[in-house]
């Protein structure tokens, strides 16, 4: 039997706004603004986003900001400027989060990711409800940040679950029930069927999705062309066979420093690069990756730059394998280079991704 797969889309809820609630909790309860401000007069630019509260007084993304501030008048309101290396940071501690929960991760945006978990849950959607769960729950103790999930057997379904209920929501689509959840939808909630579409669709008596996966493949086909048509009507009965992709790693993790003074003593540039190797773990064990390849760089007093690498026979994560090679590797290089030494670094590289985390739910991996 073929398994079904169990896809996920979490979304984080209100993001930007939320990341400024975060490190100013006294402002959770207030209306939360966060704006593009484009500097020409005080209130000039656009919303990016809003928390709940906002949203209730009618503010909108993409709003301009003078019409939210109307919009909040005589409330406690609080705005904020745009602050995109914070929400970046916050993203990619949850995105590393979620590498230790699935197969495959996807991310689709700053705030948004497909998780394939069809192996983590054994293909069911009851464990994928506690899973999910748990994934949340997770979240929002170790980040402080809560989200949405949609859970369907395939991206498609889990993008639209995701949108049916939010914020903090987990919504779970059955394959069987994948059908009768998309049916009564308009067809604008596909991917790809935009204004025009719609009202192209309006003419030929397509409204809901239900109409247009009843609708005549081969019409739709003359009407859309190929491609169109046949995704129309596999979107329509709930189909869809895209992978989730999983972004390439990046192909190394590396430090560099500048010593305290120019030296060609050992003990004094393994103090520094103990700190960097001490850097370059955290990041890895962030990231949940292993290595295979360690290297040094050094800075010399004539600004010429060197590096020595060594393969290790085994992928590894221990920080004393970085440390020691860091050592041996330094230790040989001084040897046979006398001019005194500026600046130092440390890569690991040759990056892979560990088997997926021994939890409850993957014990089915166990070997
Ligand atoms: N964003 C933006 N301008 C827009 C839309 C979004 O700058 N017109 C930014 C701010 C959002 C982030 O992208 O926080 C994610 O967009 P979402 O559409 O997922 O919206 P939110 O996360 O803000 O809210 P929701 O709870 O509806 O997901
Ligand atoms: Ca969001
Ligand atoms: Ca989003």
């Amino acid at each position: 039997m073929v398994q079904n797969r169990v896809i996920m889309l979490a979304d984080f809820d209100y993001f930007f706004a939320q990341c400024e609630e975060l490190r100013n909790p006294s402002i959770k309860d207030k209306p939360v603004v966060v704006g593009v401000y484009s500097g020409r007069t005080e209130d000039s630019g656009a919303v990016s986003t809003s928390n709940y509260v906002a949203r209730k007084f009618g503010v909108k993304s993409g709003m301009p900001l003078f019409l939210a501030k109307r919009k909040l008048e005589g409330t406690d309101a609080v705005f904020f400027h745009v602050d995109h290396e914070y929400y970046e940071q916050i993203s990619s501690r949850i995105m590393n989060f979620f590498k230790g929960y699935v197969t495959k991760l996807e991310q689709v945006s700053i705030d948004e990711a497909y998780l394939d978990v069809t192996e983590q849950v054994q293909g069911d959607f009851e464990k994928a409800r506690n899973y999910a769960q748990e994934i949340k729950n997770n979240i929002k103790t170790q980040v402080g940040i809560s989200l949405t999930i949609g859970v369907g057997p395939n991206k498609l379904i889990a993008k639209i679950a995701c949108d049916n209920q939010k914020p903090d929501g987990l919504t779970i689509v059955k394959p069987e029930d994948a059908k009768n959840f998309l049916a009564p939808m308009p067809v604008d909630r596909l991917l790809g069927v935009g204004k025009k579409t719609t009202e192209r669709m309006q003419v030929m008596g397509i409204k809901t999705i239900n109409d247009l996966a009843g609708y005549d493949v081969q019409r739709l086909i003359e009407s859309f062309g190929k491609v169109l048509g046949i995704y129309f009507h596999n979107a329509s009965n709930g189909i869809d066979n895209e992978p989730v992709v999983e972004q390439r790693e990046a192909e190394s993790i590396s430090k560099i420093a500048t010593l305290k003074q120019d030296t060609h003593e050992l003990s004094l540039i393994l103090q520094k690069t103990d700190e960097l190797a001490d850097y370059v773990y955290k990041e890895l064990t962030e990231r949940n990756l292993n290595f295979k390849q360690v290297s040094i760089y050094a800075v010399m007093v004539d600004l010429s730059g060197k590096s020595r690498s060594v393969t290790l026979e085994q992928p590894t994560k221990d920080k004393g394998v970085i440390k020691k090679n860091v050592h041996t590797l330094f230790e040989r290089f001084l040897a046979e280079s006398p001019l005194e030494i500026r600046r130092v670094g440390v890569r690991v590289s040759s990056l892979g991704k560990e088997q997926p985390q021994q939890k409850q739910l993957t014990s089915f991996f166990s070997t």
